[in-house]
């Protein structure tokens, strides 16, 4: 039976809840357990078959009175939104940001203003070109849009995982997203820039090599969102109380370091999981595992700007770490999935123009363009004006104004006063001390469209990008450049790409030309400014640079058959746990193998269903009855073979050799193979583990 209950705020936005059902009164009745609730129309009313339309006998046409029909197929039928039309694939999380210390010196923003204290937030991780049901690990940049419910309103930072962006001016933005987009006459390619259209737009805009050369390094291709740095791009400015300024860029730094696929994996992993970002952060949250980010912030004054190399307000350059340190000022920690997808991470809607008291812009023109863009976007997405009132977008603190009306409209302002000025004395007030200023700053010039001569230098930061890498990262960057321009169709678009190449790097130039077969170099692209040699390495561009201490968060894949030893398995699974690394068996079945002491294990993956790719290292722990059958099948083989052409560290029991064998590969090939027998070996696998691959494999093993 039903119970009458209280209803709580709470309560209210969770109707669906199946605890909870609607009496005739509105009040809501909490179900007393064992009771299964009534399914009623979206009217509330009772429903007594949903499994039979309304008919004239039993096989007769349909009856147009059948309002609950009509009801549930009109809903259907409104189920999708548009999608985003950039960002549409995303995957989003909630937690909190926690401040370290009072930045009350820099800031007024409240959330700045108080050591320790916990504001609640909400991340959409996405891709940007492909659409809402494209794969995870397409070559692309990745966003990271965080929202923090502030007690002064919603601050959104809507950054990506790239510092920097392709174009200057806003006005481009459509420009750069057609072409990427798969092309107009024949819909292809999806998530993609592996095509003329892309490199076409690329070859003939100098101004995005630099960001290019992030694009087509392994940043573009992140091995999870959690191991991914997050950037603020644009130069932002943060107001005291005095209203003093101070320039201030924002990095998000994870807190287990920064690790990427390789190209020829992530090909591999969009057929094995498609959904591999997505499934990695809701496994790392289910299991407890909260992902954390450190924000930093890069702070500096006009005279650091005005001496610094390049313009701050030029968003296709970044300021180098080690010229301005970043200081790290509070944590991100992401603790809770959404219990609805579409009602919070399709539906929440970032805005680069939401700052609190505190934060205000700087005139980036990108930045100047997006603050337009993102509002007019949520019309079109959510349809309304009161996109606000859905709870994900709803602030978190008190709130009043005189917005009234409009489509679905869920609070109007209460009372006969919807203005101000009145005489009544009622409602909200606008307040000078406390409320938005912008920085005061002189502007006086003539209204005219033109591209500061301080933004000309394309090339530099693009080559001083290139120069930070270390080799394995260089030569990625030059793999991936041919793999996308022998996409290209048009000759004509290779080689005055290769001419920018040039001027970034000249050897870098050479190899992709040779690779692409071009019998002659072109000569390099005219440069409006000399490209510069004199901007020295930034080992914090480099990924490899960056990498973890540990394996914790990462994942081991054991290769297991019948009659495998137990208790190298138990080792493995006992060291992994205690690194915080996550163990899954694979076998012939998913049901699971016996060992050679007869215990039963089951498995997560049966072998095709959990190729290599989808791990950061391996084990084989096999019989040799169970090797001899896994030498007949290919998928094992390629198993063995993948991990390690991805220069993973495997470790195997000695009767797994003959599967490394078929694989071709020799059981002392180098020191990434690891027998297994006894603990101190394991100990020494997991110990190898920690460096994640072993690029000096790369070399001798052509992907
Ligand atoms: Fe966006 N961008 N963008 N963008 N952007 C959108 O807003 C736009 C840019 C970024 O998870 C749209 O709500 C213009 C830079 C992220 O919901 C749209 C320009 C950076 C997301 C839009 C840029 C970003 C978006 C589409 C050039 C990194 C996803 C849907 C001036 C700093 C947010 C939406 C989410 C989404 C416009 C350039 C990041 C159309 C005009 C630079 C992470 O408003």
């Amino acid at each position: 039976m039903a119970r009458k209950t209280k209803e709580s705020p709470a309560a209210a936005t969770r109707i669906h809840d199946q605890t909870l059902i609607r009496g005739n009164g509105g009040e809501l009745h909490q179900l007393a357990e064992g009771d299964t609730p009534v399914l009623t129309t979206a009217q509330g009313g009772p429903v007594s078959d949903d499994q039979n339309t309304l008919k004239v006998g039993a096989r007769g046409p349909s009856l147009i009175e059948d309002f609950h029909f009509r009801e549930k197929i009109f809903h259907f039928d409104h189920e999708r939104i548009p999608e985003r039309v950039v960002h549409a694939r995303g995957y989003g999380a909630h937690g909190y940001f926690e401040t370290y210390e009072s930045l009350a010196a820099y800031t007024r923003a409240d959330l700045f203003q108080r050591a320790g204290e916990k504001t609640p937030a909400f991340v959409r991780f996405s891709t940007v070109a492909g659409s809402k049901g494209s794969f995870d690990l397409a070559r692309d940049v990745r966003g990271f849009a965080v929202k923090i419910y502030t007690r002064e309103g919603n601050w959104d930072l809507v950054g990506n995982n790239i510092p920097v962006f392709f174009i200057q001016d806003a006005i481009k933005f459509p420009d750069v997203i057609h072409s990427v987009k798969p092309e107009p006459d024949r819909a292809f390619p999806q998530a993609q820039s592996a095509h003329d259209n892309f490199w076409d737009f690329i070859s003939l805009t100098p101004e995005s090599m630099h960001m290019i050369m992030w694009v087509m390094s392994d940043r573009a291709i992140p091995r999870s969102y959690r191991f991914m740095e997050g950037f603020g791009v644009h130069t932002f400015r943060f107001l005291n109380a005095e209203d003093e300024s101070t320039f201030v860029k924002f990095i998000w730094k994870p807190k287990l370091g920064l690790q990427s696929v390789l190209w020829n994996e992530a090909v591999k992993i969009n057929g094995a999981d498609p959904d591999f970002h997505r499934r990695d952060l809701w496994q790392a949250i289910q299991s407890g595992n909260f992902p954390e980010w450190e924000l930093n912030v890069q702070l500096f004054d006009q005279a650091f700007a005005d001496s610094f190399d390049f313009d701050v307000l030029d968003p296709t350059k970044l300021i180098p770490e080690e010229i301005l340190k970043p200081i790290p000022v509070g944590r991100l920690v992401l603790d809770r999935m959404p219990d609805n997808f579409f009602a919070e991470t399709e539906q929440v809607a970032f805005m680069t123009q939401n700052v609190p008291p505190g934060i205000d812009f700087s005139n980036d023109p990108l930045l100047q363009g997006r603050n337009f863009s993102y509002l007019d976007t949520q019309l079109k997405r959510l349809g309304s004006p009161n996109f606000t009132h859905i709870p994900i977008n709803a602030p978190k603190c008190p709130f009043a104004h005189f917005q009234q009306d409009g489509h679905m409209a869920m609070r109007n302002p209460v009372g006969r006063t919807n203005y101000q000025p009145n005489s009544r004395g009622e409602g909200p007030r606008e307040d000078p001390v406390r409320g938005f200023r912008s920085f005061r700053e002189e502007v006086a010039a003539p209204k005219m469209r033109l591209r500061p001569e301080s933004f000309a230098d394309h090339y530099s930061q693009a080559r001083q990008f290139y120069n930070s890498q270390t080799g394995p990262e260089q030569k990625h960057i030059a793999m991936a450049l041919t793999f996308e321009l022998s996409k290209v169709e048009e000759p004509v678009i290779r080689e005055r790409m290769v001419a920018h190449l040039l001027n970034v790097d000249e050897a870098l130039g050479a190899a992709v030309a040779d690779k692409l077969g071009m019998e002659k170099l072109p000569k390099p692209a005219d440069a409006a400014v000399p490209p510069r040699d004199d901007l020295p390495a930034s080992p914090a561009l480099s990924i490899i640079e960056n990498g973890p201490a540990s394996f914790a968060g990462r994942k081991l894949g054991v290769l297991v058959s019948n009659g495998c030893d137990g208790d190298v398995l138990t080792a493995l699974q006992a060291a992994f746990a205690k690194e915080k690394a996550i163990v899954e068996l694979i076998a012939p079945k998913v049901g699971g193998v016996e060992t050679k002491d007869g215990t039963k294990i089951p498995a997560h993956h049966m072998i095709d269903g959990g190729p290599s790719v989808l791990f950061d290292a391996v084990a084989l722990v096999l019989s040799e009855e169970g090797a001899d059958r896994l030498l007949r099948e290919a998928t094992a083989r390629d198993f063995v073979a993948d991990a390690f052409a991805h220069c993973k560290f495997i470790g195997f029991t000695p009767a797994a050799a003959p599967l490394l064998a078929k694989a071709g590969i020799a059981p002392d090939a180098d020191e990434g193979l690891t027998v297994l027998e006894g603990s101190a070996s394991v100990s020494a696998f997991v110990e190898q583990c920690r460096k994640l691959r072993l690029w000096a494999r790369e070399a001798s093993v052509k992907l």
